[in-house]
C-alpha cells in the first residue's frame, strides 16, 4: 500500500499559449512546470491550487475558474510513498506572471512547449491537455530520469472518475 500524498498543479493557458514556471528550488528544480505544490492539512484541494499559483507566480485566480482537466499519480521504485496529483486549468486570471524565489514564469507558444526540460512525463500527457482532453495518467519512475511504466487514459469527466475511485 502505498501512502498518498495531495498535491496540485495549475495551468494558465489561452489558444496560442501556456504559461509554464522554471523550478528554481526543491523537488523538479530547473525544470519547466505548471504551478502547485502540496495541499495542507484541512485545505480544500482547489484553495491550495489558487494558493499556490498566487505563491509561486502571483498570479490572482477565482476558484470558480479553474477545472480539474487531469489526475496523475506518480510513484518511485523503492520509495512507498505516491504522489497524487490533481490537475487544473484556466485561462481567466488577474495580475502579472513575476517571479518568486520558488518559480521564474514564462510563456510557451503551444507547438514550443520545451519538453526536453520538463518531467519525462510531461511529453506523454500534455498532447491530452492541450487537445482538451481529460486524463487520468500513472506513472512509476526509477529515479528521476527513468519511467519504468506507464498508463494513461481519456476520461469523460472528473466527477464520475473520482465516484468511482472513492
Ligand atoms: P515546498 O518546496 O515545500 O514549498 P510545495 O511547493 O508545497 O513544496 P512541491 O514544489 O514539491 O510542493 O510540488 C511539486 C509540484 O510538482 C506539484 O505541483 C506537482 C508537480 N509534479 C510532481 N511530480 C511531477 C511530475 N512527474 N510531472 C509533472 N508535475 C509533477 O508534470
Amino acid at each position: 500500500m502505498f501512502i498518498k500524498k495531495l498535491y496540485t498543479l495549475v495551468f494558465i493557458r489561452n489558444d496560442a499559449q501556456i504559461l509554464l514556471g522554471l523550478k528554481k528550488r526543491g523537488f523538479g528544480i530547473n525544470k519547466w512546470n505548471g504551478f502547485g505544490g502540496k495541499v495542507e492539512q484541512n485545505e480544500k484541494i482547489i484553495d491550495a491550487a489558487a494558493r499556490e499559483l498566487k505563491e509561486e507566480c502571483c498570479l490572482n485566480v477565482k476558484t470558480s475558474n479553474l477545472k480539474n482537466i487531469g489526475h496523475l499519480e506518480f510513484t518511485f521504485e523503492g520509495d512507498s510513498t505516491m504522489m497524487d496529483v490533481r490537475v487544473f486549468a484556466t485561462n481567466s486570471f488577474e495580475g502579472v506572471p513575476s517571479e518568486t524565489e520558488e518559480m521564474l514564469p514564462k510563456w510557451f507558444e503551444l507547438d514550443q512547449i520545451p519538453y526536453d526540460d520538463m518531467w519525462l512525463d510531461d511529453r506523454l500527457w500534455f498532447p491530452y491537455m492541450l487537445k482538451g482532453k481529460l486524463f487520468y495518467g500513472k506513472f512509476h519512475y526509477q529515479g528521476f530520469d527513468k519511467i519504468l511504466n506507464y498508463t494513461i487514459e481519456e476520461l469523460e469527466s472528473m466527477e464520475s472518475f473520482y465516484a468511482k475511485k472513492k
